[in-house]
């Protein structure tokens, strides 16, 4: 069985070798070092060094001088502070980042989470009425803002100050008149333009205990430890999906030290029901495991339940809000799953998907808090540009994600005829559309996405760090290959492909899955192998196949394997 992607494997560079004797880096190390873009022994040190010494300066953010005295102003006059987030793990992380370190430093403060079903992303008027109603002086955005001028506008109306932290990118014309930290603004100096919502949110803590250390404000009070924060940072990072590199990479990698013993009681309680371990905390686990439980309560109507895991410091109330986290975490898996059998139901009825270079579909009563997550599922299986929307009162509303080589801001943009509203970038967007239109826009997508998407654009591809055999795999490969980890976007965990392999024996586990195990043709010992998802290729006895797949260190009652992780195969 030929694999239906394309395997494209990173030529070996010349130059592995000399940057391995000058940094004492084995050369695979310095192979995978130069795919990722590391060509010389500064580069690849301050990849592999990460000390949180190497921290930017929070001053070089343009706004902070200007933030800064208006928390003062609020502490001093005894007003409240509130954080405006978001709903999404980075939003809720940067708001419980905020909220935990003023209510560390004594400074009156709330929390202002909007419900992703009922408001919507980011500011609203009658959310800043209900703010202004609880004494609050100063609203501190976080992870949004930025595109909210009428209504940070209408809370200064009421007397209230407000401070915008984000980082998405800036509206063309931004008038804001209050200070904005942001480093994607114009003039903003700081060195680092890729952080998530809860960076931002983590380097304006910084600058505002050195703020209020300057005023004095810790002589007769305890001066927070910020590590203690790097958690929540490593946590929301990951789940934004910024890439892993320079400042993030120093926070994520501190922050998941910072979990093992974290401080926050809802953290520690949502790993338990996570069956995350606390020995060794990986960003992975973070992407796959943390972030979609703490998003899953807002795509359901939930909102509260993440950032009160966040924010409580008492430990049984944890414990219960991570089993109603996780339960909320089922219920959005099978809500999930409902609505992307019928898709399939629907496209069995229509006989495939046929020469269609899109998907487009809908119902009316899909939840739509979980159409972006089904949309992604069909482009993992299609390899299609597909839009998913719920049908109410005549109106279509939904969800896109889209391929390399077709970016769905652009095309819905040139489509915009059609649409009440539409919002996005390349890969991700949302629509609402009238009922009345989907024909015609149905028609125009695909004839767009014709000329946009020839056949060889959709055939998917595998990046493949270099060729191993298999004789080359061990432990000790396998921690240098983890010595560039955290993995994520923007530092890919390195893969590798194997020719030639015999396969001893295999079976189905948990249905979609395989297990096996394969050695380099004809010669040394066989290792343990595991395709998740790949149960499709079964059986694979007595074969010879090639694959790609990442080693790793499988720790199981108290052994340690080395185990090959499967990504794709063929024979
Ligand atoms: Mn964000």
């Amino acid at each position: 069985m030929l694999s239906d992607k394309v395997w494209k494997i990173k030529k070996p560079s010349p130059s592995a070798s000399t940057l391995a004797l000058e940094t004492g880096l084995s050369p695979l190390q310095t192979q995978l070092l130069i795919n990722r873009g590391m060509s010389d022994k500064e580069a690849v040190q301050s990849f592999l060094h990460l000390r949180l010494a190497d921290m930017a300066d929070p001053m070089l953010m343009k706004g902070m001088s200007d933030a800064l005295p208006l928390i003062l102003k609020t502490a001093e006059n005894i007003k409240r502070i509130t954080i405006f987030g978001d709903y999404d793990a980075d939003g809720l992380t940067a708001t419980a980042l905020l909220y935990n370190l003023f209510s560390d430093l004594d400074i009156p403060v709330s929390y202002y989470i909007p419900d992703r079903l009922e408001e919507g992303y980011g500011l609203n008027n009658k959310a800043i009425e209900k703010i202004n109603g609880d004494g609050t002086g100063l609203i501190i955005t976080v992870d949004c803002g930025i595109s909210n001028e009428r209504e940070i506008a209408f809370a200064q109306s009421l007397g209230m100050d407000v401070i915008v932290t984000d980082h998405h990118q800036m509206p063309d014309n931004p008038n804001l008149d209050c200070p904005v930290i942001n480093p994607h603004q114009p003039g903003c100096p700081f060195p680092f333009k890729d952080l998530a919502g809860v960076g931002v949110a983590f380097f304006f803590a910084v600058a505002v205990r050195a703020g209020l250390r300057e005023k004095g404000w810790f002589r007769s009070r305890t001066e927070p430890d910020l590590k203690e924060y790097l958690d929540l940072v490593a946590l929301g990072t990951v789940a934004d999906r910024v890439p892993l590199t320079g400042q993030n990479r120093i926070l994520v990698n501190s922050g998941l030290e910072t979990l093992a013993g974290t401080r926050w009681v809802g953290m520690k309680a949502m790993m338990e029901v996570a069956d995350i371990g606390e020995s060794e905390v990986s960003a992975e686990d973070l992407a796959f495991r943390l972030a979609p439980r703490l998003n899953a309560p807002g795509r359901i109507g939930e909102s509260s339940l993440g950032i009160h895991a966040l924010t409580t410091r008492e430990a049984i109330s944890a414990k219960n809000l991570a089993l109603r986290i996780n339960s909320a975490n089922s219920k959005r898996q099978d809500i999930e799953r409902d609505i992307y059998d019928s898709i399939e139901d629907m496209i069995e009825k229509a006989g495939g998907i046929g020469e269609r270079r899109t998907l487009l579909l809908g119902a009316e009563g899909w939840h739509k808090g979980v159409l972006g997550i089904v949309a992604s599922r069909l482009v993992d299986k299609y390899y299609r540009p597909s839009l998913i929307y719920n049908v109410r009162d005549g109106l279509a509303v939904g969800s896109g994600r889209s391929i390399d080589g077709f970016n769905l801001f652009r095309v819905l943009n040139q489509l915009k005829h059609f649409f009440e509203k539409f919002g996005g970038h390349s890969h991700a967007a949302g629509f609402t559309i009238k009922v009345d239109n989907l024909g015609d826009f149905e028609r125009e997508l695909d004839a767009l996405a014709r000329e946009m998407l020839t056949d060889d654009v959709l055939i998917p591809s595998i990046d493949v760090d270099a060729e191993l055999s298999l004789r080359d795999i061990t432990r000790e490969t396998i921690h240098q290959i983890r010595s560039l980890s955290p993995f994520g976007a923007g530092n890919p965990e390195p893969n590798f492909v194997a020719r030639s392999l015999d396969v001893l024996e295999s079976r189905i586990v948990g249905e979609r899955h395989v297990k096996f195990k394969v050695r380099q043709a004809g010669e040394g010992n066989p290792l343990e192998a595991i395709g998740f998802g790949l149960g499709d290729k079964h059986p694979l006895e007595g074969r010879t196949i090639d694959m790609v797949f990442t080693p790793e260190l499988n720790r199981w009652q108290g052994y340690e394997n080395i185990q090959l992780r499967v990504i794709d195969l063929s024979y």
